[in-house]
């Protein structure tokens, strides 16, 4: 618990600080720079806080609006960078300015970024590790970080389903439901989704060729265009092969709009598959990885490759 209380102290010392995370953000790095904001205002309120980034996840019934700070703030904010494993996929590059920095992550080590970084792999998700931080430092929580900090729990666990969820991971859950997490209303802002996406996910079933114990989505501009669905819509749908009993790896396989290349999601139960990641420039969790920008003449390879991987 040394670091966190690093962490807690560096917090302390700097009257404004502002929280990054990685592009293309997810509901994890949302949750841990939201959770963490609302926790450093309610525990710490002379302080300035600014989630910094661009709100690319369409939820306005969970997340709410980013912050601007301007070079004159940022030049004497501490930095954290949440949820990123790194440089090339820290979303802004203002962090760089600010007077000191910490990472605060759960990603396999790739290299160091911050001044000062908690990686934690054991971690089911950042924002449980931001979760931890606010609980040795005795921090009040209020309702909205938790449920911020929640969303990056049971979104990055699937609903609390994978190999990292362990009685650690709950006793932090549990925690939250103390600062009185609504589960039924908290979930719906989560998982509700639109009919029209609802009805996609229907129609991309009937889209998944199943070879051995790998299932895979493979979806055209020409698809996504049918089903009036957009990139980051489409790749959300890997998670519907999650529970297929005899599929023990899956992938979507997702062409961009104009053709040219393949944005890609892996993920596995308990078979390492961040390893073909890396192979084609991607990387990731060992059963929860990415390609991204893949040119089409090597798809057939990293089916081959997963279809091959035991
Ligand atoms: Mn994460």
């Amino acid at each position: 618990m040394s670091d966190y209380r690093e962490i807690k102290e560096l917090i302390e010392q700097y009257d404004s600080i502002c929280i990054y995370r990685h592009i293309r953000a997810d509901y994890d790095a949302y949750g841990s720079q939201l959770g963490l904001k609302a926790l450093i205002n309610d525990n710490y309120p002379d302080k300035k806080v600014y989630a910094l980034g661009t709100d690319d996840l369409d939820n306005p019934y969970l997340l709410e609006p980013l912050d601007e700070a301007d070079e004159e703030t940022v030049r004497k904010s501490l930095a954290v960078i949440v949820d990123t494993s790194n440089l090339a996929r820290v979303e802004l590059d203002s962090w760089k300015l600010c007077a000191d920095s910490i990472r605060i992550d759960h990603h396999p080590f790739v290299e160091q970024i911050c001044n000062h970084e908690i990686i934690d792999t054991d971690a089911s998700s950042c924002a449980q590790i931001v979760t931890e931080l606010a609980m040795d430092a005795g921090w009040h929580i209020s309702v909205k970080a938790a449920d911020y900090l929640y969303a990056g729990i049971s979104t990055d666990t699937l609903k609390m389903t994978i190999e990292k969820v362990n009685a650690r991971a709950f006793r932090v859950v549990a925690r939250l439901a103390e600062a009185g997490i609504n589960f039924d209303t908290l979930n719906r802002r989560i998982y509700d989704s639109e009919i029209r996406i609802y009805k996609a996910e229907t129609a991309a079933r009937n889209k998944i060729v199943f070879d051995g114990n790998f299932a895979y989505l493979l979806l055209t501009a020409k698809d996504l265009q049918e089903m009036d669905l957009e990139e980051e819509e489409a790749r959300d749908m890997v998670n519907i092969m999650q529970n297929i009993r005899g599929v023990d790896k899956y992938a979507t396989i997702i062409e961009d709009k104009n053709g040219l290349e393949y944005n890609i999601s892996l993920r596995s139960h308990g078979i390492v598959i961040n390893t073909i990641a890396r192979k084609y420039g991607g990387g990731g969790h060992p059963s929860a990885s990415g390609i991204g920008h893949l040119k089409p003449e090597l798809v057939p390879d990293v089916l081959r490759d997963m279809r091959e991987k035991e």
